[in-house]
């Protein structure tokens, strides 16, 4: 097989950047790649923090201006790795330099950043993809075949939650992540993102909703030194916190069926609870991301006697990815979903195709948190 190497520019080294970077070594140690990426330049603007990722990741250079990875020649691939207020000027530059663009989610921090990053890769014809890893779990890949072959015929619901706890503290301190300036919003734009990316590549195209945004606590500790996500020294300053803490809707989908989200970092004990059922005139199917290497199917068209969830184990051969790594019951893990959104990605840009999820997803999803922001405003239903 003749292989081509696709030259990185990671920008971003923290949580996504050590996700992206283990994604990208892996996939060609365990997948068959017919283009493979090379780690080439990490970026981030702490020299010595950048260093000592650039070391533990594998990656062969570092920069700490976004822009002059952008301007080299050598590389191919931008991956935006950052926080949500870069997203568009990077990937609008990647793409207008025709890189191939790939970012993390949300797209953008508004809609109208995500139009313009849709139209900036759409004018300059390179390909694009947007990190919502979760489609990328074996289960949920196989949920989406079993919907597809007609097992859960016509589909009535998408019950979805994702529930976090790591700002319940009201003492914990200001992080970017509560910042609108830089994350767009909170659990929304972050966490919720995620189920509306699930639900419409399960079920279909969200059409209206009506939702709620919540800020149980209004003002936190300032950072004091660091701002990492995971913590930080907390001043005694205080500040406004900028975004939702939780958020829910209720969903119509195109094809008639309701759908519920709900996303808060407030579910005490919760730590990454990433679950949703789907109900449909044949079956029902259960997912949960703490049980990731399992999914739950009831079948109506069981006989009447043994009828009941029974729990599939989607870590054998015949399932989604999973034959490249290990025998059946050898389980994995979060970050494999990572490796095989890159595998596929790589696998479709091969083809000439681009990788799924792409930035018109992102916009579409970008649009259903829009409608949600604006109805929890208007107290009324919006269309999407
Ligand atoms: C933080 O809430 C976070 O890391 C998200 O940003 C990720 O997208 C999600 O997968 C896990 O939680």
């Amino acid at each position: 097989m003749a292989k081509r190497r696709v030259r990185i520019g990671l920008i971003g080294y923290k949580f996504m950047g050590k996700a992206h970077s283990n994604a990208y070594r892996q996939a060609p140690r365990f997948f068959d790649m017919e283009w493979e990426p090379e780690l080439a330049v990490i970026c981030g603007r702490d020299e010595r923090a950048l260093k000592a990722a650039a070391d533990k990741f594998g990656w062969q250079e570092c920069e700490t201006d976004w822009r002059r990875v952008i301007e080299r020649q050598d590389i191919d691939l931008i991956d935006v790795s950052t926080p949500g207020d870069l997203h568009a000027p990077i990937a609008i530059a990647a793409a207008n330099a025709g890189k191939t663009v790939w970012c993390e989610k949300p797209l953008a921090n508004s809609l109208e950043e995500a139009r313009s990053m849709r139209q900036a890769v759409e004018k300059a014809g390179v390909f694009h993809a947007v990190f919502h890893n979760y489609r990328y779990c074996p289960a949920v890949a196989l949920a989406f075949n079993m919907i597809q072959d007609g097992l859960l015929g016509k589909i009535y619901h998408f019950r979805a939650v994702y529930l976090q706890d790591w700002i319940a503290d009201p003492s914990f301190p200001l992080v970017w992540r509560l910042d609108k300036h830089s994350a767009g919003s909170g659990a929304h734009g972050d966490i919720n993102s995620h189920i509306i990316d699930l639900g419409r590549y399960l079920v279909g195209e969200i059409a209206e909703v009506s939702g709620h945004l919540e800020t149980f606590v209004k003002q936190r500790p300032k950072l004091a030194a660091t701002d990492d996500r995971l913590g930080g020294t907390a001043s005694t300053e205080m500040g406004e916190v900028t975004v939702d803490d939780a958020a829910m809707f209720l969903a119509k989908f195109e094809n008639g069926a309701l759908g519920t989200f709900e996303a808060t970092r407030f579910a005490l004990g919760r730590k990454n609870h990433n679950r949703f059922e789907i109900n449909g005139s044949r079956g029902s199917i259960v997912f949960n991301l703490e049980r990731m290497n399992e999914l739950e199917f009831y079948s109506n068209d069981d006989a009447e006697a043994h009828r009941g969830f029974r729990t599939i184990q989607v870590t054998d051969g015949v399932h989604p990815f999973t034959g490249s790594w290990w025998p059946a019951g050898h389980i994995i893990g979060y970050e494999h979903t990572f490796t095989h959104l890159v595998v596929s990605g790589f696998e479709r840009m091969a083809k000439g195709e681009n990788p799924t999820p792409d930035f018109e997803d992102g916009l579409r999803n970008q649009r259903v948190l829009d409608a949600v922001t604006r109805s929890s405003a208007s107290r009324k239903w919006e269309c999407v």
